[in-house]
């Protein structure tokens, strides 16, 4: 089996390297997906990754780790691994995320924070929009999982072929959706996550837009895939 890591990093100079480094022990290749960060991220990944794919302009989450399946399917890797640049996930669960798509044949897997007392360390605020996204996707799906905003997890490539391209905000939400509607497996792990300390993106205002954009990345799944 082939595995491709893919690591979206915007503005990690601090932590890209270490990641990437780790990463390399458990798969075959390890790209960088570089958000048109403006400090060293890139210069920094080049000198450690195999390959750093820099964007022209800022794309958001969903856009960076687009481009990084784009790699994984078009270099024909069995599985792509995703892990975030700031190090708040640990290489070290790789091997157990993989496991699951080679024994239970699994087309994408979670890495989730709600099967450990990770979650604990959130905010409430947080902690309840990770639950009400989740509950919707299991609402609106025959899914029964616990985490879907992880950034943290594996795919087939043959599952992410067939994904849309994704909204910039709520990626997560929208392909797993999109996913489990397409009959795919998906299944989830406990991986052990502890909230960004170094400035979070989640703030009040993040928090009051969520809702509406959230109702239309559902709306679109719901409607047109
Ligand atoms: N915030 C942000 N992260 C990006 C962007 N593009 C790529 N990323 C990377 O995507 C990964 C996830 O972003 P984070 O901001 O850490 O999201 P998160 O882990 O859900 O939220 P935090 O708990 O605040 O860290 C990180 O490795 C980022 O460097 C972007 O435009 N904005
Ligand atoms: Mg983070």
């Amino acid at each position: 089996m082939s595995v491709l890591a893919i690591v979206p990093a915007y503005n990690e100079a601090g932590t890209i390297a270490d990641v990437v480094s780790e990463t390399r022990a458990y798969v075959d290749k390890v790209v960088v997906i570089d958000d048109a960060s403006t400090d060293d991220t890139a210069e920094t990944a080049r000198e450690v990754a195999d390959g750093v794919v820099s964007l022209p302009k800022n794309m958001g989450v969903g856009g960076a780790v687009h481009t990084g399946y784009l790699v994984g399917t078009r270099e024909h890797f069995d599985v792509v691994v995703q892990i975030d640049g700031d190090g708040q996930h640990d290489p070290a669960d790789i091997p157990r995320l993989l496991a699951k798509v080679v024994e239970e044949d699994a087309d994408m897997v979670i890495g989730s924070r709600f099967l450990n007392d990770s979650y604990k360390e959130y905010s409430l605020v947080r902690r309840a929009g990770i639950r009400f996204f989740t509950w919707e996707v299991n609402a609106l799906s025959d899914l029964n999982i616990t985490d879907v905003t992880s950034g943290f997890r594996a795919y087939t490539t043959e599952l992410l072929a067939d994904l849309s391209r994704p909204e910039n905000s709520h990626w997560a939400l929208e392909q797993t959706l999109e996913a489990s509607r397409k009959g795919y497996k998906i299944v989830e792990i406990s991986t052990p996550m502890p909230p960004e300390t170094d400035g979070s993106q989640f703030d009040l205002g993040t928090f009051l837009k969520y809702p509406p954009r959230m109702l239309k990345t559902t709306l679109k799944v719901l409607l047109f895939r």
